[in-house]
């Protein structure tokens, strides 16, 4: 099993390791950002059943196809799993299997990696199998393409003339208190713990239910309860023996909207925005980030915040001692528990801005439900989420608040963030600013991005990935 070259997150992999580990399964971990070569040489070495390949983000699901065509070149026919949270069964069928004649199954979950793996080496089911998969997967293919032809997008003109009205002329952006960066070193996670949403942390461990209801919950409330205990025990080991350590950064820069992209005047920096170009209903607007900042044409001073925190350092020396134990629980509780400071702490800061920095909500007292169902003034869009889903952006994220000396995070090949527990992203105040998925676009909006961005198309399309798949 192997994260995919690029990629660091594992707790997904980790966890299907130990259950398959727990079903007799002797599992080789390889970990994380392996490249191709390293994969498949390790798996004709050990002579495997099963290549296992794990991805968090949208670009981990190219080097996935990159793999099974390597295997394919190399005429092997391992059988191919693949998870994650970014992979899919469409995915899966319309672009990583027809690379490769062995088998290939995504699998949901952890669960569900026990049932497969068992057919898929079973000598009585292998076959059948295998056959009933690639049917499965060739009629999604097909149905794909079917749904491909079907025209559902707007053209990118169209789309631009269907943009929300805001109007501005009429509406005051509010100035920051603090314009410039603002660097948190070394900050308290004691503070942290109250701003962290813990529903997410249960389904890490497939536990379903909305915290703190799901203690109550027949199936699963007595897991939940004991977890948590062990959760609250090491908090309380990481906090005060100060065994993580949280930084974060966060500035607020003058900006404006010019040609869909939003450019911050003084900082030679320009954020590229993409646009929904699907067809909406009546009144339904076609979105995109760039509506929310004030047109360079309008005489009044907008501005854009950004930010990227982590509050994974020195997680690997914690990881390293479990692991070194044979300890798989506690250290996978360890990096859950830093995913969800690393959300706390970007909930907290994000508060700090517009309470405090930028200063739009002075008053604003909202409880831990409250700011985590988001009921508060402005947004907070991470490159890679659903409204700004080229991983790419965070490149220039990263000069203009050069976050890697200030805060020791550092941007893989394909733009995952090391320390694995870590966020990074942009504010908006404007009270209409909302989230919303780009979603599939057209070519045409593809050919003005690439040009808008300065960079190939082939190079945009890269990093787009399956927004336009
Ligand atoms: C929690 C979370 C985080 C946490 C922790 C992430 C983590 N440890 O996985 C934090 C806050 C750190 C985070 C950060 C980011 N995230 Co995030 N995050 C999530 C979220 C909400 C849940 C992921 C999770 O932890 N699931 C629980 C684990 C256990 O599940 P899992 O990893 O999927 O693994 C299971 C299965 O997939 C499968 N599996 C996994 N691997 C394998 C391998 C094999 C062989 C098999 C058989 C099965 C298998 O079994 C596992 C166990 O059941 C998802 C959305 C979602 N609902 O999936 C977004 C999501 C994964 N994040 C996303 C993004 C974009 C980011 C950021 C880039 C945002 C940003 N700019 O800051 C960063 C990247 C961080 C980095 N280091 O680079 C996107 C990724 C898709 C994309 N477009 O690229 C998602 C899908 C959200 C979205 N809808 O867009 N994130």
């Amino acid at each position: 099993m192997a994260t995919v070259k690029g990629d660091v997150h594992d707790i997904g992999k980790n966890i299907v390791g130990v259950v398959l580990a727990c079903n007799n399964y002797e599992i080789i971990d390889l970990g994380v950002m392996v490249p191709t070569n390293t994969i498949i040489d390790a798996a004709i070495e050990h002579q495997v059943d099963i290549i296992g390949l794990s991805g968090l983000i949208t670009p981990s699901l190219d080097e996935m196809v990159n793999i099974a065509a390597e295997m394919e070149r190399r005429s092997l026919s391992i059988p191919i799993l693949i998870g994650g949270a970014t992979t899919s069964r469409m995915h899966t069928a319309v672009k990583v299997a027809p690379e490769y004649s062995g088998p290939v199954v995504h699998v949901l979950d952890a669960s569900r990696s026990v049932p497969v793996a068992g057919q898929l080496i079973g000598l009585k089911t292998k076959d059948t199998f295998t056959a009933q998969i690639r049917k499965e997967y060739t009629e999604l293919a097909i149905q794909h393409a079917a749904r491909q032809s079907e025209k559902t997008i707007l053209s990118y003109m169209d789309a631009k003339a269907n943009r929300i009205s805001i109007d501005w002329e009429n509406y005051t952006p509010p100035q920051p208190k603090k314009q410039g960066i603002e660097v948190l070193a070394d900050f308290d996670l004691g503070t942290l713990r109250d701003y962290i949403d813990w529903t997410p942390f249960f389904s890490t461990w497939q536990l379903k239910g909305k915290y703190p209801l799901i203690f109550e919950d027949a199936y699963v409330g007595n897991e939940a309860k004991k977890l948590f205990k062990d959760a609250q025990h090491m908090l309380d080991q990481l906090i005060t023996k100060k065994l993580l350590t949280a930084n974060g950064i966060v500035g607020i820069f003058e900006a404006y909207e010019e040609n869909g992209d939003i450019t911050l005047p003084q900082e030679n920096f320009t954020f590229h925005c993409l646009r929904q170009q699907r067809k909406m209903g009546t009144h339904i607007p076609n979105l995109s980030l760039a509506d929310f900042i004030a047109p360079k044409t309008i005489s009044q001073k907008d501005y854009l915040g950004a930010f990227a925190v982590t509050t994974g350092v020195g997680i690997e020396k914690i990881v390293a001692e479990y692991e070194k134990d044979h300890d798989d629980y506690n250290a996978i509780l360890v990096k859950a528990i830093a995913d969800r400071l690393a959300e706390a702490f970007a909930e907290y800061l994000h508060q700090y801005v517009r309470k405090k920095m930028w200063g739009y909500s002075p008053n604003e007292v909202l409880n831990n439900d409250l700011l985590i169902r988001e009921k508060y003034r402005g947004i907070r869009p991470a490159p890679g989420y659903p409204a700004c889903p080229d991983h790419s952006e965070k490149a220039k994220l990263w000069k203009l608040l050069d976050i890697e000396n200030q805060t020791g995070i550092s941007l893989t090949e394909s733009y995952a963030m090391y320390p694995t527990a870590a966020v990074s992203g942009f504010y908006f105040s404007h009270p209409e600013s909302r989230y919303f998925a780009v979603g599939k676009i057209g070519e045409d909006q593809l050919i003005d991005y690439a040009k808008r961005k300065s960079v190939d198309y082939t190079i945009a399309k890269k990093w787009l990935g399956p927004n336009l798949f």
